[in-house]
């Protein structure tokens, strides 16, 4: 390459390449210099934004080494690589995973100590990185982490958001919106205003035979937009490893922005296009599990895929190898539909650029494509309107159509007596207008297609994507179950917990192999480990006391059971079977004698989670939750025996507050909806029980840690269809206790009745889909067997240690590795730099 510095100049270089440092002081010479000379500013100036911007910015010196280094390696190793398309990653703040993965914490710690600051506060200094809505942006994240630590070659490309998910305030019991601007000051992302990639958009297809005779096809004329590549480094636990994270940044092309109308004055409308331009990467949608089907969103979809695929194939024409080996060095997995269209782009790429004949252009697209589904839901399933990609993308939807033709065609030969089969498994939907079926051109379009937990795993062979598992067989749908990285999820969020689990293994090395938690058994009888495990809960749930202090004003007190259900609110996941539950309880409590009350195990019940802004009826739940408080946290009949808080603004930092402090939480979605859920794992392993309901993932956790140690409830996956139907067909009893909350909200208890009637009624007079009356009774005895296992708090305690000692399946370094075998058929790439020890907290 012409850019590598000639041999004799070498030396010269290598005498001063950076090493970033690697002890205390060499730390605080760094933390020091990056704020009087990055940041400008002095010790007589220094506050804890600047003390944190000061140590992210020497961290990140030293994480760059790393990074480039690995990136090094992985080009010059020349094997196969991993590329996980995302639109979302919530990665949550980076300075303190930073720390741990580099493996000077301590160095830090101490260094800042005598600086004049604490850690804690430094870290908490960091804005959160929240490119995602819930779960699925949270699951990327995890991936990154652990395909990181395990050594695997993998690239993330995302977009770079300006604006990720909004701000929740709470105003008078309602959500607000704030924008989220979180760009100020971001030093983990290194911007390359050289990698760029033009993206087309609109246009028209020109197809025509050239001078020798052959078939021409060509996209042209439209818009042209940029893509800026910002790169993010992904660190591993325990090893050299730092892969990349590419955000795409929208902005005007160069070539576009049009000198002339400066020149005529039209100096307003060239920047008025550069605008257009970058509002394409400028907001994360916010809807969780639901599809709205906007124009912009296609836009960002098609401006992310382009701009990867060409990046990835730049890199794929290095190693000059021929087009077949594509799938051989790539493998692309689709994080949800969200990615569909690199499908279309490479099937271009390979046809109308590189002139490769249709059927062995196809090949190579099918052999390099995973694509994992994370949604039954069919308000969540994407379909995009023919006539919106026929504009915005000409060719791509003449390629759809062919795709489908040769697909159909296929289905045709095989099944010539199914004619229905056809019109049902079409990627095109014959609606009013005409939609492109994005999950079936995702299926057509891959290797291998997987279900995120076991029971969505078989309900989606089973339902959704019945046909196709005729079509294929079997084979080509898989399960890999979620999991969640213990890094951050257990070792930063619970730091005391971690720690007293290495006293009692010997090591940190559970934090690399989950399995190793078992050993843990050995020890639920040993009085004083049993002690030390809950007076570590105690104190997370003052911690967390504290944060409901500030952020809300009100006092709860930590002896209570702590019950949580933190999550999107969303009606599936079942917010109102929660709050109707505390509103019998509060009903309860009325009607309870003084000794009676004396009896009961105090609670707090605490809510947490953003409504999608357009979300009316998540937004209602909100507003009961807030309005319930009020009223019950004010009743001096009641007193500590029933707390009910709603925390503000969910996010990722706060989950790391909230989780290890919960008693129980709540998992309580009607069966057969929540694909996975992946909280339930973070709750348990950080010692909380959980009450659930027979879905996704609690499945397997209960299979894990044992039933006697999960609350389960409600009804059955198979049995959901029969209830529907009989609420409209049969004779819909109400459950009478159900009735009763519903009389209370109807009397004005927690103001208005009007402001809830939608919530009611979607249950008395609109079918109840999600079953919240035919699950209450269940709920609610269930929530009392909890009063009672509470009460003694020694079994309490055993079932915590247990159900902890057995979590190790679900750390995402077990499920990454299932990807890599059954779906990538990659092997990681050993980093000799790991004999290198790391001290690792
Ligand atoms: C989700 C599922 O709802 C959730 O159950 C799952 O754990 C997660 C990760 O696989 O994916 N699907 C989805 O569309 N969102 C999710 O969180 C937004």
């Amino acid at each position: 390459v012409e850019s590598s510095i000639p041999e004799p100049q070498r030396e010269a270089w290598k005498k001063y390449s950076a090493t970033g440092f690697k002890s205390k002081d060499d730390f605080q010479k760094e933390t020091v210099r990056h704020i009087e000379t990055t940041l400008a500013r002095s010790l007589f100036n220094c506050d804890e934004k600047a003390a944190y911007s000061g140590t992210a910015l020497a961290f990140r010196d030293r994480l760059i080494i790393d990074w480039n280094k690995t990136q090094q390696r992985q080009t010059f190793a020349d094997q196969k690589r991993i590329y996980y398309l995302s639109l979302e990653f919530l990665m949550g703040r980076a300075l303190d995973n930073a720390m741990l993965n580099v493996g000077l914490k301590t160095a830090a710690k101490e260094g800042l100590g005598e600086l004049g600051f604490r850690i804690e506060d430094v870290i908490q200094q960091e804005h959160d990185a929240a490119l995602g809505n819930g779960g699925l942006g949270r699951l990327a994240a995890c991936f990154l982490d652990s395909l990181a630590s395990l050594n695997y070659a993998a690239w993330g490309y995302g977009l770079r958001y300006r604006y990720g998910i909004f701000k929740q305030e709470i105003e008078n019991g309602y959500q607000v919106e704030i924008p989220d601007y979180w760009l100020d000051f971001n030093p983990w992302e290194f911007p390359r205003n050289d990698v760029t990639i033009d993206v087309q958009f609109y246009g028209w297809v020109n197809k025509y035979t050239d001078d020798e005779g052959k078939q021409i096809t060509s996209w042209q004329d439209g818009e042209i937009v940029t893509a800026v590549a910002y790169d993010v480094p992904i660190p591993g636990y325990g090893t050299a490893t730092v892969n990349n994270l590419r955000l795409w940044s929208s902005k005007a092309s160069a070539g576009e922005f049009d000198f002339a109308k400066f020149n005529s004055g039209e100096y307003e409308n060239a920047v008025a296009d550069e605008q257009r331009a970058e509002t394409i990467s400028a907001v994360l949608y916010p809807n969780d599990n639901m599809d709205r089907g906007k124009e912009l969103r296609l836009k960002q979809q098609y401006f992310w895929c382009a701009a990867s695929l060409h990046d990835i194939i730049r890199r794929f024409k290095k190693s000059k190898r021929p087009w077949k080996d594509f799938p051989e060095q790539v493998a692309i997995q689709l994080n949800d539909t969200h990615p569909t269209l690199a499908i279309v782009e490479l099937q271009r790429i390979l046809v109308d650029l590189e002139g490769i004949e249709w059927n062995a252009a196809w090949e190579i697209v099918t052999k390099t494509f995973g694509y994992t589904n994370h949604t039954v839901l069919p308000e969540a399933l994407e379909k995009w309107s023919v006539p919106l990609i026929q504009h915005l993308l000409p060719r791509h939807l003449q390629i759809i159509y062919d795709i489908n033709l040769y697909f159909l065609q296929q289905v045709e030969r095989r099944f010539p007596k199914d004619r229905d089969m056809l019109g049902r498994v079409s990627i095109i939907e014959e609606s009013q207008p005409k939609t492109v079926r994005m999950a079936y051109l995702a299926i057509i379009g891959s290797h291998k297609v997987n279900g995120v937990a076991e029971l969505h795993s078989d309900l989606i062979k089973t339902t959704i994507f019945k046909d196709f598992v005729k079509i294929y067989g079997p084979d080509k749908f898989t399960n890999v179950t979620n999991g969640i990285t213990p890094r951050r999820w257990l070792h930063q969020a619970n730091p005391r917990l971690s720690e007293l689990i290495a006293s009692k293994l010997g090591s940190y090395e559970f934090l690399k192999d989950l399995t190793l938690l078992n050993k843990l058994e050995n020890f639920v009888d040993d009085k004083d480990f049993k002690k030390e495990w809950a007076e570590i809960k105690y104190a997370n749930k003052v911690r967390l006391a504290q944060h409901i202090l500030s952020a809300t004003g009100i006092s709860v007190n930590p002896k209570a059971l702590f019950d949580v259900q933190v999550k999107r609110i969303h009606e599936y996941k079942r917010q109102q079977l929660n709050i109707f539950g505390v509103i019998h309880r509060y009903l309860a409590i009325k009607n309870m004698s003084a000794e009676e009350r004396k009896k009961l195990a105090p609670r707090v019940s605490i809510f947490g989670g953003k409504a999608a802004p357009g979300y009316w009826m998540a937004k209602t739940i909100i507003h009961l939750v807030n309005k319930v408080g009020d009223v019950v946290n004010n009743d001096k009949d009641v007193g500590d025996l029933l707390k009910v808080v709603f925390i503000p603004d969910y996010n990722v930092s706060k989950a790391e507050i909230i989780i290890p402090a919960s008693d129980i939480s709540e998992h309580i979605s009607t069966a057969g909806t929540e694909a996975s859920g992946t909280s339930n794992m973070k709750f348990v392993l950080n010692g909380g029980l959980v009450i659930g309901t027979l879905d996704g993932a609690n499945i397997e956790i209960t299979r894990e840690i044992g039933e006697q140690n999960v609350f389960l409830f409600g009804n059955l996956s198979e049995d959901v269809e029969d209830l529907r139907h009989n609420h409209f067909y049969g004779n819909h009893q109400i459950d009478p206790e159900l009735n009763k909350v519903f009389d209370e909200i109807k009397k004005g208890t927690f103001g208005d009745e009007g402001a809830f009637s939608s919530l009611v009624s979607a249950i008395l007079d609109h079918g109840d889909y999600y079953l919240v009356s035919d699950d209450f009774n269940s709920y609610c005895k269930t929530q009392d067997l909890i009063d009672e296992t509470y009460k003694n708090q020694d079994e309490w305690v055993s079932k915590s240690i247990t159900s902890v000692a057995r979590m190790g399946f679900f750390t995402s370094d077990r499920c990454i590795n299932e990807y890599a075998d059954s779906i990538w058929n990659i092997e990681p790439l050993q980093v000799k730099e790991e004999a290198e020890v790391r001290s690792r907290t």
